[in-house]
């Protein structure tokens, strides 16, 4: 490590939580100086809570250490002793509820969802955590993912979640009929304003690609309990979406044949459909660096539905106090790109997992092996790095970007902020 970095990320981490950056000084430096930049541009909507988005290495994050975003008052995850039971979010009192919503809305829902068996608490059906346990032999999901916010351009932590794919949830219900739309939500409360709400269509429920993971109901990450924090006892994780979609403190479930998507994202103009983006994100540097010593830039990629193929970047020389060019001006397009390099898999997985999880085990990774299929693996992080060497004194932007399996470059296909910030990461420094 880098000894101007670590200082840098030292004192902006310091702000934000001394003990943090003492505890985790191996891969701290950088990322935590970013915060400092991409804190700043997330929605003013989204309630925060917790420290500053943590430093993230390739591997798992620890729980008490993802970057929290969480809605409520108070919030869930503060609850203790008996309220944390009567609010249902331990794993005795855990419940889950799949009710039908039979309404019907011309001209677009013209026939009602049923089904067989509606699971509710007043009827004493809910399902309890021994009933989720219950269905591990059959449909055991094991999957390392990262969380990523729409509104937050850096990935709030990587985490090993298993669980238990919906799909084998749903079919406690029997058979139904006329379903679309799946909405659940969460405890806030019992307070219908709080309530944080998201949805799939009936098909991103049930059906996924062979070499994408289902939507599952997560019980345990890294291999423990979820704890309040992280969404426990039991979260959605909707592995291909932004944070939004992975539900915490699950509670209810409810079957519809109304198509439309109703996320209480969608109300604060975010896309609710847009899978997690490709995109590299920079570790914000020094601004200004000794001359004839070698620059070393550094940060997070993230793979998203469309894959990771690498990590480029490029370096102009400018004057001081010049306007920044757009992503799409011919001169940054058309400009100089080299590759970065992406930190390679790691060759021993055995003291990075639980003890009881082989690597074999988790989605993605081969049978025999044991190792990853593809790297960084599908909704996943890794850290790219470039060292500058030989530098004339003078003033330089630096650029960042991935591209994807499909051949887009950040942030191609969709620059959108609203379905998903990846913009390409610039920075500016002097050598001097
Ligand atoms: N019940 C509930 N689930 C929720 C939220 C929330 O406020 N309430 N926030 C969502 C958002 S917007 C994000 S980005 C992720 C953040 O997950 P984390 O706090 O575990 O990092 O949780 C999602 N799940
Ligand atoms: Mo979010």
């Amino acid at each position: 490590m880098d000894n101007a970095y670590f200082e840098i990320g030292y004192i902006m981490a310091a702000k934000f939580s001394r003990r943090r950056v003492l505890k985790h000084s191996v891969f701290m430096s950088a990322t935590a100086a970013a915060c400092d930049s991409v804190c700043g541009q997330q929605d003013a909507a989204e309630a925060i809570d917790g420290t500053s988005p943590q430093p993230q290495d390739r591997c798992l994050t620890p729980a008490e250490d993802f970057y929290t975003v969480a809605r409520g008052n108070p919030k869930p995850h503060l609850l203790t002793g008996n309220e944390l039971v009567s609010a249902r979010m331990t794993r005795e009192s855990w419940r889950l509820e799949i009710t039908v919503d039979e309404s019907l809305d011309e001209p677009i829902v013209k026939q009602n969802a049923t089904a067989e068996k509606q699971l509710s608490i007043s009827n004493g059906t809910a399902i309890d955590f021994d009933t989720l346990l219950s269905l591990e032999r059959k449909s055991s999901v094991k999957l390392i993912k990262a969380i990523q916010c729409l509104n937050i351009p850096t990935p709030l932590g990587q985490g090993l979640w298993e669980g238990i794919a919906l799909r084998d949830v749903l079919k406690l219900c029997g058979k139904t009929k006329n379903i679309r739309r799946i909405y659940y939500w969460g405890f806030h409360n019992n307070d219908p304003t709080q309530r944080f709400q998201s949805s799939l269509s009936y098909t991103q429920a049930v059906d996924h690609a062979p070499n994408d993971p289902p939507v599952f109901l997560a019980y345990k990450l890294n291999g423990k309990p979820i704890s309040p924090l992280r969404g426990g006892p039991v979260r959605m994780i909707v592995p291909w979406a932004y944070g939004f979609k992975s539900i915490k403190w699950l509670q209810n479930i409810v079957l519809s044949n109304d198509p439309r998507a109703n996320d209480t994202y969608s109300n604060q103009n975010n896309d609710p459909d847009s899978p997690i983006k490709t995109a590299a994100y920079l570790n914000k540097p020094n601004i200004k660096f000794e001359h004839g010593v070698p620059i070393s830039l550094s940060g997070i990629a993230i793979s998203g539905l469309s894959d990771l193929k690498k990590v480029q970047f490029s370096i102009r020389r400018v004057e001081p106090n010049f306007s920044q060019l757009d992503y799409d001006h011919p001169e940054i397009q058309n400009g100089r790109w080299e590759d970065c390099e992406v930190s390679a898999p790691p060759s021993n997985w055995k003291p990075i997992l639980p003890t009881d999880i082989s690597s074999s085990d988790i989605f993605g990774f081969d049978k025999t092996s044991g190792k990853p299929m593809q790297w960084p693996m599908r909704y996943g992080m890794a850290n790219w790095k470039v060292i500058l060497k030989k530098l004339d004194r003078g003033s330089y932007e630096f650029r960042v970007r991935t591209i994807d399996r499909n051949g887009f470059a950040q942030p191609d296909p969709r620059p959108l902020a609203k379905s998903g910030r990846n913009a390409m990461p610039v920075h500016q420094f002097q050598v001097v």
